[in-house]
């Protein structure tokens, strides 16, 4: 998410049994120590907010979704229950096209990111109660979650069929060409996590890979009260805390680094000027921490910090009503419909390519 250095994963699963694994898994070891390295000796101290995402932070991020102060997730699935017919409608007969009155190409669903199918599943049937069957395209960097995201679509959503793609999206967007019309799904507000040029970027990448006709839906996080937003990020539960943390036990796990986690304290703070909350982790206590496992050539990685000096984890972008659309148009989309919660704090947009 926070691309420090190119890696090309581009291949569909089923190709994983004669895929080299060991060298997709040296190459993202490879990407985690340089991002990490660049990251701790840079100043401010920064980390990727990508490297949330092993096997507890996706556990923790799961959590974080079902605590009652992070709203994104309920809030975000209201909207597409509520419309989820009209959105698969509107994407598979554009209004205007006649050529395909008799017989209109099908509708596949592409995702960006493999996450938990709650919300997907609403699209995914609302397709399946308009033509039948739908092909779904999953798209993550990680193939594990793209198994368990097949696995668990395949079994419990009759009627669809389930074709992952292993991809880093955020370098790159190429997917097999088709003649269905793909809607591509970037729901959760995933774009918020990327500071704008990037995101501009990333939109970009996707209409390049898209063709006339196809659609995408991205959902937004839109600006709302401070103390909203704040203890969105900051749950009385611990669990965003522990999910933050969770960074530097990665690094102790993975990195042979030695962060003392309870000399860490997790803040989560509203930065009004850029409109995104920021999450970093705070060293209590001036201390000295080394990372043995970096490949450094022999040589340990010294990281001081004074007392109350931070890493700064992940930015969480919230936008302007009408920003969103102004985005899509800019990279080459247009706008279609925009579809919001009664407090208006979450916005999902449909965009087409022309
Ligand atoms: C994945 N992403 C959209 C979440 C967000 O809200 O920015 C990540 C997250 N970080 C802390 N809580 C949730």
């Amino acid at each position: 998410m926070h691309p420090t250095e190119r890696v090309t994963l581009a291949f569909p699963l089923d190709r994983m049994t004669t895929f080299p694994l060991p060298a997709i898994q040296s190459q993202i070891e490879h990407r985690l120590a340089t991002a990490v390295r660049e990251g701790l000796t840079s100043r401010p101290k920064r980390l990727p907010p990508w490297l949330f995402y092993d096997e507890a932070g996706s556990r923790l991020f799961d959590e974080i979704t079902e605590r009652p102060e992070y709203y994104p997730t309920r809030t975000e699935r209201g909207i597409l229950a509520a419309n989820a017919e009209r959105i698969i409608a509107l994407t598979a007969q554009p209004k205007g096209v006649r050529q395909f009155r008799n017989n209109p190409p099908r509708l596949r669903i592409t995702e960006l990111g493999a996450g938990s199918a709650g919300k997907t599943r609403l699209l995914l049937a609302a397709a399946v109660a308009h033509q039948g069957t739908v092909l779904y395209e999953p798209v993550d960097v990680s193939a594990s979650a793209l198994e368990t995201a097949r696995d668990r679509i395949e079994r419990e959503i009759a009627g669809v069929a389930v074709s992952p793609r292993v991809m880093d999206y955020t370098h790159e967007f190429e997917l097999a060409a088709t003649s269905d019309r793909r809607l591509v799904l970037y729901i959760g507000s995933s774009i918020g996590n990327f500071d704008p040029w990037q995101a501009a970027e990333l939109l970009s990448g996707v209409r390049s890979g898209l063709k006339s006709g196809d659609g995408l839906l991205l959902g937004v996080d839109l600006v709302k009260d401070e103390a909203t937003l704040v203890a969105a990020y900051d749950d009385a539960a611990g669990v965003t805390a522990d999910f933050n943390l969770n960074l530097l036990a990665r690094l102790n796990r993975e990195l042979g680094a030695d962060f003392y986690l309870e000399s860490f304290e997790h803040r989560a703070v509203w930065n009004a000027q850029e409109s995104r909350i920021e999450m970093h982790l705070e060293s209590r206590i001036a201390q000295r921490v080394w990372l043995t496992g970096l490949d450094l050539g022999g040589q340990d990685l010294a990281v001081d910090f004074t007392r109350g000096e931070t890493i700064h984890t992940e930015n969480s972008y919230k936008y302007q009503p009408g920003q969103p659309e102004e985005m899509l148009a800019a990279a080459g989309f247009t706008p279609v419909e925009t579809w919001t919660d009664a407090q208006r704090w979450f916005a999902v947009c449909l965009a087409r390519v022309a």
